[in-house]
């Protein structure tokens, strides 16, 4: 059985190239992924209505629904793009949803994940604003809003953030947060730490323990494949 990680592939439209790697990869491994887990900003946007997907997603939800009827375990870490994920992936999917982020054990590996937009602990005004956009009544308030209009809202906003030079862009990663963030887990006996969110691809071992960070789609696929107990990470990063 393998286990497969990605993130940040902050899809949008069926017809971009990165949707349909998305799709391929999936198919690729179809029946033989014991465990998908998506590591947050798979979608451009997401708010998770009660009785309405995005069609736009729809290809994509189809393509989890056929892994988990094929038995495979899907586990989403909320990122900062896509969170409320909602009935359709707790009900329909059976997805096990981590909001913040959470433990996985998984072929012998203790395994922290996260999505990454936790890791600096003095980004104090960006957790502000987090707590304010996941409260349950913000949650409420997001449900009235037409999906139509919070689409259109925010492909607005992505197209805007893109060109001032956010959304996809790859940002530089704070390696020494990131490290330090890591060395706290594994005191807490976890073997493993992945994240995504800065869309740059990371791997540092030692003694056993691994950070490993997820690029984006941005340059080619970024992906982990777990398989008795080893991480292969593609594309390899290198490693110092
Ligand atoms: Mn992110």
């Amino acid at each position: 059985m393998k286990h497969l990680f990605l993130a940040d592939t902050h899809l949008s439209d069926p017809a971009d190239p990165i949707y349909r790697q998305v799709m391929d990869l999936l198919e690729e491994h179809a029946g033989q992924l014991g465990t998908l887990v998506l590591l947050g900003d798979i979608f451009e946007f997401w708010i998770g209505y009660r009785h309405v997907v995005f069609s736009n997603y729809v290809p994509l939800l189809e393509k989890l629904r056929q892994l988990r009827e094929a038995g495979t375990q899907l586990v989403f870490v909320e990122g900062n793009h896509d969170f409320h994920l909602g009935p359709y992936f707790r009900d329909i999917l059976d997805c096990r949803i981590l909001p913040d982020g959470g433990p996985l054990e998984l072929d012998g590996r203790r395994i922290f994940l996260t999505h990454g937009d936790l890791v600096n602990p003095h980004d104090k005004g960006y957790r502000r604003l987090r707590r304010v956009l996941r409260h349950p009544l913000t949650r409420r308030l997001l449900s009235w809003i037409p999906p139509d209009a919070a689409w259109a809202v925010a492909r607005r906003a992505s197209r805007l953030s893109a060109r001032k030079g956010g959304g996809r862009q790859r940002r530089s990663i704070p390696e020494q947060a990131l490290l330090a963030f890591a060395d706290e887990r594994f005191k807490e006996g976890y073997d493993t730490v992945i994240t995504g969110h800065f869309h740059v691809p990371l791997q540092r071992c030692r003694d056993g323990k691994c950070l490993l960070a997820l690029g984006d789609w941005g340059h080619g696929p970024s992906f982990i494949l777990l398989e008795q107990g080893a991480f292969t990470c593609y594309p390899d990063a290198p490693s110092p």
